[in-house]
């Protein structure tokens, strides 16, 4: 054919046509994975330093002052260039298009952007080590010590979020774009995969809350550089205010981490149990409701910042609620595991152990922490930095270790080696447990958080060392993850286009996926988690029985 004799000949496309100037929303996506890995591993070797100084009482591996510096950019590196990059950023954009049967996102080019602000956002923040100022105001750069905190650093740390925030806003907007515009004919809202759900409410909450935080931050510069005072006590100005604004943005923000989990978590579930998912509309709308409710919570980080104490209490109270949905998920994905025809696999294990598990953990500990009398005892204390390690580490990084896998063969067109993602699974659970369950118990007795030393009480001593030695073991299981990932690359067996007998639309093209997804642009019939096999409890959830809406 003319046609095909043409294409031969035309040349392989150079990297820089290839990826630099791509605007394939899988591509991006990818890119996003690859850029958000490499980060996690200066995040990942930051907490180290931290365990490692805490290892024993009296330790000296780092100074006081960067130990402020690690901490500050530990949790930074964490939450604004790994785990919502990762999951806004690259599961996103290469999921969402293909799972509602469209070609690419609504705005190809805005996507692309998306991606290279984050990337200019994350050398802002990256670059202050290479100058010799990182910042040392811990994640969160209250004031007033972030406005007297010297140094350029903190400066480029104030610009790195703020483009950041532009970045998933524009995003965000794509993303909401793409899922109301571009679903294929039949992709109703409620055949949407769970996931897809999960990514609009979550970007519903990076668009109405990052204003926020770029309200904060640009004020706290203004305050260091040009004689404003929105913070300064002194000249009436008030600190408190930049707290409100920051948790309105970072509080939802936790669940900008952990909603794409669920959705990531309620995919892999109903695949391996072999059974249709339970309670696909509670699921659904439950995110919503999480959603919501996480714009009336923030307060809760304020109990003791001097607010009045009955100020708290409908704090308290929202807090308390958002339990409920949270809850719902949980039961209904123990329900769909309940007499299905599991199938253990390393995303099932990290989905199901990994994520239900230990975010259980780290949900039920936020319950005491979202309860004013327990907090004031709590606060600023190791059992909250369990808390939302239970919750970020054992919850959110789980799911996204399950996802990666899960997807591995559809993005790399290899299988990743199933052994060893197994044994993977279980040193990274042991090590979680053992970093972050003592944490609770050194907190309770009253470690306080961000200390460089706990000279003084022995009682901790224990506590202490087995954490970093869990820092360690989970350290080593991160290397086996990249390690399979990238060895699969090579030496993984072919993968078809269906591994896992999967329903949602991106396993119906071959793996990779070609380029634009879809040759002919699918109509839908059903919804995706019509699983059911016969002989088994579950049968009665057979494809005529099933949830079709
Ligand atoms: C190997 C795994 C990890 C270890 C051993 C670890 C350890 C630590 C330690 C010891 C601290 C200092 C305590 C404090 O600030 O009070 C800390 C802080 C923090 N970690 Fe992690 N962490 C790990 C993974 C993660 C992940 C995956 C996230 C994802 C969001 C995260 C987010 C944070 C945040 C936000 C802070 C607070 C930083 C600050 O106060 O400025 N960590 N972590
Ligand atoms: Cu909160």
């Amino acid at each position: 054919m003319a046609t095909a004799a043409v294409a031969g000949t035309v040349r392989p496309k150079s990297f820089w046509r290839d990826w630099v100037l791509t605007v394939d929303h899988k591509k991006i996506g990818i890119m996003y994975a690859v850029t958000g890995l490499f980060f996690l591993i200066f995040g990942g070797l930051a907490a180290l330093a931290i365990r490692t100084q805490l290892a024993m009482p009296g330790a000296e591996v780092l100074k006081p002052d960067s130990f402020n510096q690690f901490f500050t950019m530990h949790g930074t590196i964490m939450i604004f260039l790994f785990v919502i990059p990762m999951l806004a950023g690259a599961f996103a954009n290469y999921l969402v298009p293909i799972m509602v049967g469209a070609q690419d996102m609504a705005f190809p080019r805005m996507n692309a952007l998306s991606y290279w602000l984050y990337l200019l956002g994350g050398i802002g923040l990256m670059i202050s080590p290479l100058l010799g100022a990182m910042p040392d105001v811990g994640w969160t750069a209250y004031p007033p010590y972030s406005i007297e905190s010297k140094g350029i650093g903190l400066d480029l740390w104030v610009t790195g979020v703020h483009i950041l925030g532009l970045s998933s806003i524009l995003g965000a907007i794509n993303t909401i774009v793409t899922i109301f515009n571009m679903r294929a004919p039949g992709m109703t809202l409620n055949r949407m995969p769970l996931f897809v759900w999960a990514m609009l409410v979550t970007s519903f909450i990076q668009l109405f809350g990052v204003p926020a935080l770029a309200g904060a931050v640009t004020t706290l510069l203004f305050d260091r550089h040009l004689g404003t005072v929105f913070y300064s006590v002194a000249a009436g100005g008030d600190p408190m205010l930049y707290q409100h604004l920051f948790w309105f943005y970072s509080h939802p923000a936790v669940y900008v981490m952990v909603i794409p989990a669920m959705g990531i978590v309620s995919e892999i579930i109903p695949v391996f149990s072999r059974k249709p998912i339970f309670g696909y509309h509670a699921i659904a709308y439950s995110s919503v409701t999480i959603g919501l409710l996480g714009f009336l919570v923030w307060a809760h980080h304020m109990f003791v910042a001097g607010m009045q104490v009955e100020a708290g209490i409908p704090f308290m109270v929202t807090s308390l609620i958002i339990a409920v949905p949270t809850a719902i998920k949980i039961f209904n994905w123990l329900s769909t595991l309940w007499k299905g025809s599991i199938q253990f696999t390393t995303p099932l294990l990290f989905s199901a152990f990994g994520f239900i598990f230990l975010f259980a953990i780290g949900g039920l500990s936020g319950l005491f922490l979202a309860a004013v009398p327990i907090d004031i005892h709590l606060h600023d204390t190791y059992f909250v930095v369990g808390h939302f390690h239970y919750v970020v580490f054992g919850g959110t990084m789980m799911a996204i270790i399950a996802g990666l896998f899960y997807w591995y063969p559809k993005a790399t067109g290899r299988m990743y080696n199933e052994k060893l993602g197994i044994w993977t699974f279980w040193i990274y659970f042991f090590g979680t447990n053992l970093t972050f369950f003592p944490m609770f118990l050194a907190g309770y007795l009253g470690m306080q958080r961000r200390v460089y030393d706990y000279i003084h009480t022995p009682e901790m001593f224990l506590w202490n060392k087995l954490a970093t030695a869990g820092s360690f073991i989970i350290g080593f299981a991160t290397i086996l993850v990249f390690y399979n990932i990238l060895v699969s690359l090579w030496k993984g067996a072919k993968a078809e286009a269906n591994p896992w007998g999967a329903q949602t639309l991106e396993w119906t093209v071959s793996s990779p996926p070609p380029e634009h997804n879809f040759h002919e642009i699918p109509v839908v019939t059903a919804y995706p988690y019509n699983f059911g096999v016969s002989g088994k409890d579950h049968k009665r959830f057979s494809d005529d029985d099933a949830v079709r809406v």
